[in-house]
């Protein structure tokens, strides 16, 4: 292994050895600890740390890692105190993430990491919108993510590359190439002779270096990070190494033929640094006994600290509470927050997708660190023309035309919350958000509880049907986000409360999933506050005033009911309008519950794990002797959303409601 010292004077290369060693020592005690039953498992870096400890070095100590399993070299390289790493390990209360994320899967803010997901690719587009929020601020700086060879495989690597190359954002992307993703060698991973070869496919330049040697690493990488900067464009690099240990520990190492682990032990990054040191003369075996005695000592006393935590104390109360970020105090609603063209005034008639494009405006006026993002969404003004005349008004770098790629822009959209812009994600129909799911249920959702960094982001949904456009384009799928605790679903069913709960959305800063029926946006038309103002989240509000029968609905079914009571004034009807899905308001609908004593839940999804279904358990366990009949549920049929308008008319909801209404009234 050949080192050449370039520029570094003796105390950077001696700090070089310091900083190696250090995570191989820690690991090497953590195996003792492990096989006493001490400490739980983790994912061995040994024989890979001169990448982790070369790149961080390389960065700065502001800027954003992403690190995967296997860094451990990234956390101690970040200066975090081995004391509180071991009780993030234990699951401690004063670890990073209150008992509540394993081994590395955990971020700090105060050390600029933001840790993994289970699932591996996610990790990689949350450094481009680090990495946007740079460029748009103008800053000096890169992000830096972490890959193995197997999660080369997913697709997030490819929306993050390909992403981070069209928007030439100042990433750097890290393959750890070690031989093996869990048993599957590389040659049953893929067909490239260096996965570095895929760069040139999205226009990226790469460089395929020796990981296991620490200058070739710490020194490629101060390259890259100045070319990043400079260029303004991303750049790939893959590490050649070998894992040396299984998969993690209980996994064992039958699968790897023996003589790869004798070729590589004779690579070991450690060995071959401190002989070449020795070689030098920058390091005596004395002053290297003397640093690993040190090193031995501190680990022991850190130990103690870290084994010293007292027992967990369950408390359910934050445990709910740490669930969401806290919300600043809403705005009064009618127009009575201050800013640009604030008159509380109300307008008769005003269309719906004119409200909610209002409200879009009105926010992006209102925060100039929000970014909006989605297909089609600049130029040609979006799908639905919602954000038509935005870039013209708002400019290209803050209304964002993307990719065809949902995981990468929801992954891209945590990114730029990490540095404090706020952002908004169209989907072009919200069918399409099953390709961004993963991002929005495991990291959107999660990453406040897990370690108390909020995702400021707002998701825009064109939902549900009507309009005879087929199974893809007409979902109604707001129940799979309902039970997906870290999210708010908001539903709203007028204008006013289009535009208001935009507003309100924006202004909260978890993240929100705002669903805007498709249908209603040129057929519903209402009177409209002007200027700025919020609907709160979490409010539900009665439509209509009844005595008979109270419908329980949102979003389509509350034209639905209010269609019906208008067409059979014999029967009058109770109409609550839900408007938040997450977290539904309980008061208001104990309320309308009393009011008629019969309850019927209309919902435009179908019937079987629907929204309605936790309602009318809901009603049930809370409600029950305000009740003079069955809790009764009006879904969609259990299908696909049928194309042929006859046949969706007979899908929807609406088709049964008044067998539905006939049916509680014999009660
Ligand atoms: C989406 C997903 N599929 C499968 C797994 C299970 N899994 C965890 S790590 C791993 C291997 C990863 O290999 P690689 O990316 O090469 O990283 P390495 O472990 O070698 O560092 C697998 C299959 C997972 N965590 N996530």
């Amino acid at each position: 292994m050949e080192f050449l010292r370039r520029d570094l004077n003796p105390e950077q290369l001696v700090d070089l050895y310091r900083r190696l060693l250090w995570p191989r020592m820690i690991e090497e005690k953590m195996l003792v600890l492990l096989r006493q039953g001490r400490i739980s498992k983790w994912f061995s870096g040994i024989g890979q740390e001169a990448i982790a400890v070369g790149a961080t070095m390389a960065l700065q100590p502001d800027e954003w890692i992403m690190p995967l399993h296997r860094n451990l070299g990234v956390f101690t390289t970040r200066d975090m105190p081995l004391s509180r790493l071991f009780k993030q390990w234990q699951g401690a209360q004063d670890g990073y993430s209150k008992g509540r994320e394993r081994s590395f899967h955990f971020g700090a803010r105060e050390h600029h990491i933001c840790g993994m997901i289970s699932h591996l690719g996610p990790q990689l587009a949350i450094a481009d919108g680090v990495a946007l929020a740079h460029k748009l601020r103008k800053e000096d700086k890169v992000s830096l993510a972490f890959t193995g060879d197997g999660g080369t495989s997913e697709g997030d690597f490819h929306e993050a590359l390909n992403t981070a190359a069209v928007w030439d954002l100042p990433v750097i992307f890290i393959i750890e190439n070690n031989g093996y993703g869990l048993s599957t060698p590389v040659s049953e991973q893929y067909r490239c002779a260096q996965l570095a070869d895929r760069a040139r496919g999205y226009g990226m330049e790469s460089v395929v270096i020796d990981g296991n040697n620490i200058l070739e690493v710490y020194d490629t990488l101060r390259g890259v990070r100045e070319y990043c900067i400079r260029e303004q464009k991303p750049y790939l690099v893959e590490c050649m190494t070998f894992r040396m240990r299984g998969h993690e520990e209980a996994y064992g190492t039958k699968y790897v033929p023996k003589e790869l682990f004798e070729q590589w032990a004779e690579k070991d990054p450690i060995a071959n640094y401190e002989r070449w040191l020795q070689q030098e003369g920058l390091l005596t075996a004395a002053a290297i006994e003397e640093i690993r005695n040190d090193y031995k000592t501190k680990i022991e006393s850190e130990l103690r600290i870290g084994f010293d935590s007292a027992p967990i104390v369950v408390d359910t109360e934050l445990e709910l509470k740490d669930v969401y970020a806290a919300h600043p105090q809403p705005l009064p609603k009618g127009g009575k927050g201050e800013g640009p063209g604030v008159s509380g005034e109300e307008r008769p008639g005003v269309r719906f997708i004119d409200a909610l494009k209002e409200g879009l405006q009105l926010s992006m006026e209102r925060h100039a660190n929000l970014v909006l993002m989605g297909q089609d969404i600049a130029g040609y003004g979006g799908a639905f023309k919602i954000t038509e005349g935005f870039v013209e008004r708002f400019g290209k770098g803050r209304v964002r035309n993307t990719p065809l790629c949902e995981s990468a822009i929801v992954g891209a959209a945590l990114g730029l919350s990490l540095e404090g812009f706020k952002s908004m994600m169209e989907m072009q129909f919200a069918d399409f958000v099953t390709v961004g799911f993963n991002q929005i249920i495991n990291n959107l959702a999660k990453i406040h509880y897990r370690w108390g960094q909020n995702a400021d982001v707002v998701i825009r949904m064109p939902t549900g049907g009507g309009v005879g456009a087929g199974p893809f384009h007409s979902q109604s799928n707001e129940a799979w986000f309902v039970h997906t605790p870290g999210l708010k679903v908001v539903y709203p069913a007028t204008p006013e409360d289009a535009k208001g709960l935009l507003i309100a959305a924006f202004n909260d800063p978890n993240p929100v999933l705002y669903f805007e029926h498709k249908a209603l946006y040129r057929s519903v038309s209402g009177p409209v506050p002007e200027g700025y103002y919020e609907t709160p989240i979490g409010k539900a509000r009665v439509a209509r005033e009844g005595e008979d029968l109270t419908v329980i609905t949102y979003g389509s079914g509350v034209h639905w009911a209010l269609e019906y009571a208008e067409a059979n004034p014999g029967i009058s009807l109770h109409i609550l309008d839900l408007r938040t899905l997450l977290p539904l308001d309980y008061e208001a609908i104990r309320a309308a519950v009393i009011k008629t004593g019969k309850v019927l839940l209309l919902h435009e999804d179908t019937l079987v794990g629907g929204i309605a279904g936790e309602l009318s358990a809901w009603i049930a366990e809370h409600c029950f002797e305000h009740l003079d009949g069955p809790v009764l549920r009006c879904a969609s049929l259990d299908t696909p959303v049928p194309f042929n308008l006859e046949l969706e008319k007979n899908f929807l909801a609406k088709a049964r409601l008044g067998s539905y209404v006939e049916k509680l009234m014999a009660y």
